[in-house]
């Protein structure tokens, strides 16, 4: 009879490639070694630590998808999912910053850039020296960004921004601004412009008061009238398509860290159920708790299959946005479900700082959110499966 390893039922580590568990191995080094021991201060304080991205950047974390000459590491999405899922272990905030910089960022310079604008920002985005964020949600406009509002006017020697975003990770400490508008020399389709921090009239406040990713920063880009010279235009991003091509990767993304998270949960839930003793017995010898693990443990090694099937898919480039709807929204949704169990079986222990499940719970109400959320990502499935769209 073969022995069951309850965390890795399924033999996971066995389907992966040197270089990826070597990069993996990193990710969780770091984020054992230097994040583990901030996350709990951070969270309280709501204090997002800029000095982090460096420290990605030295360990080889940012744009671990893009090739070497812009100082990436040039690896798989698998390899890049492990180190999402490692980072996101320790709290989704952490997980956030190197998403939004490696797939929303960089991504998109990368696939819709010159070698000019690739140049200039990739390397400093590489280490960590440059911040960048990404804004393609408004006020007005969030699971529907088509309905933006920013606009980019074309003047004699560049173009002049105006609108607000919100909700922007990463905003407030951003050196690099990439930002989707509707162009009217485009016949007012959408495009990329990628703005830097000091520009006159763009602005980037804070949003306080955030009961969630309290570790990562996130705010508004105000742009009233700013001007940006014709090189800020990404010339290969045109219409909506560019900005949810950049998705694909993001989500792609989520889907393994969110699985990091719940596997967090269920390794503490277990622990304290073996722990703790009621009615003389521990708690981890009944029934009921025995099932909310083995459901717990079933749907992890399920989502991280599918995740790395997926990353698979996505290295052959064979990837259909709808499959990536599926990994997204289910990991969300059971790394959530999965968080506000384990947070029940740790009974008042569990809303204690002292343990993170909690944190992990409220952030994952907003991995639930972002990227689509999971109302969105079934209609996405939907509109695969029907052929009609309920939006
Ligand atoms: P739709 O007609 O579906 O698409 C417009 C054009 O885009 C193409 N397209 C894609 N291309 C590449 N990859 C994808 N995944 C694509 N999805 C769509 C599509 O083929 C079409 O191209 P073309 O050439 O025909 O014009 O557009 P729609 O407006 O009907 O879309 C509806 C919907 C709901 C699917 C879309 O609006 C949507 O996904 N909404 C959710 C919004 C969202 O996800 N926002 C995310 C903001 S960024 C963020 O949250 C970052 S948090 C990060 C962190 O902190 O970790
Ligand atoms: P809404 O679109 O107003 O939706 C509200 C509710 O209505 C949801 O439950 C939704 O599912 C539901 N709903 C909407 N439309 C339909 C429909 N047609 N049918 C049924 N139900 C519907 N955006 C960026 O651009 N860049 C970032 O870096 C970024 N970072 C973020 C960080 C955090 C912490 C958060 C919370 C958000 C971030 N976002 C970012 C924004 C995020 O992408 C949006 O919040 C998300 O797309 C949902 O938009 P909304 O909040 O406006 O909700």
């Amino acid at each position: 009879r073969k022995t069951f390893r309850w965390d890795d039922p399924f033999l996971l580590e066995e389907q992966l490639s040197s270089e990826e568990r070597m990069i993996r191995d990193a990710a969780a080094d770091f984020a054992r070694e230097t994040l583990r021991r901030r996350v709990v201060r951070a969270f309280a304080r709501e204090e997002a630590d800029p000095g982090i991205f460096r420290e990605m950047g030295a360990r080889g974390l940012l744009g671990v998808t893009l090739p070497t000459e812009y100082g990436c590491a040039g690896a798989s999405y698998v390899a890049s999912g492990l180190a999402a899922r490692e980072i996101e272990r320790v709290d989704s905030g952490y997980r956030s910053m190197m998403s939004v910089q490696s797939s929303l960022v960089m991504h998109p310079i990368h696939a819709f850039g010159d070698e000019r604008q690739r140049a200039r920002y990739l390397p400093g985005l590489a280490t960590g020296e440059l911040i960048g964020c990404f804004g393609l949600t408004e006020p007005g406009a969030g699971s529907d960004p088509a309905s933006m509002l920013t606009r980019a006017r074309k003047v004699s020697d560049g173009f002049v921004l105006t609108g607000s975003k919100t909700w922007i990770s990463n905003a407030p400490l951003a050196d690099v601004f990439l930002v989707w508008a509707k162009s009217e020399a485009h016949d007012g389709e959408v495009r990329g412009f990628l703005l830097d921090k000091g520009a006159r009239g763009l602005s980037a406040p804070k949003i306080a008061g955030k009961l969630s990713l309290r570790a990562s920063v996130t705010g508004e880009i105000v742009m009233d009238d700013v001007h940006v010279a014709e090189e800020a235009l990404l010339p290969g991003a045109a219409g909506l398509r560019a900005p949810f091509s950049c998705l694909m990767a993001a989500r792609y993304g989520i889907a393994w860290g969110a699985m990091g998270a719940a596997e967090e949960c269920l390794q503490v839930a277990r622990d304290y159920t073996l722990e703790r003793r009621q009615f003389d017995r521990p708690l981890a010898a009944n029934q009921l708790v025995q099932k909310k693990l083995a459901d717990m443990a079933t749907e992890i090694a399920l989502g991280l299959q599918a995740a790395l099937r997926v990353g698979r898919l996505f290295d052959e480039g064979q990837l259909a946005a709808e499959s990536v709807s599926i990994v997204k929204r289910n990991n969300c949704g059971k790394a959530l479900d999965i968080a506000r169990q384990a947070r029940d079986m740790l009974g008042a222990a569990g809303v204690s700082e002292d343990f993170p499940i909690m944190r992990h719970m409220l952030n994952l109400e907003a991995v639930n959110t972002y990227e689509g959320t999971h109302d969105i990502h079934a209609l996405i499935i939907g509109r695969g499966l029907t052929g009609l769209s309920a939006f």
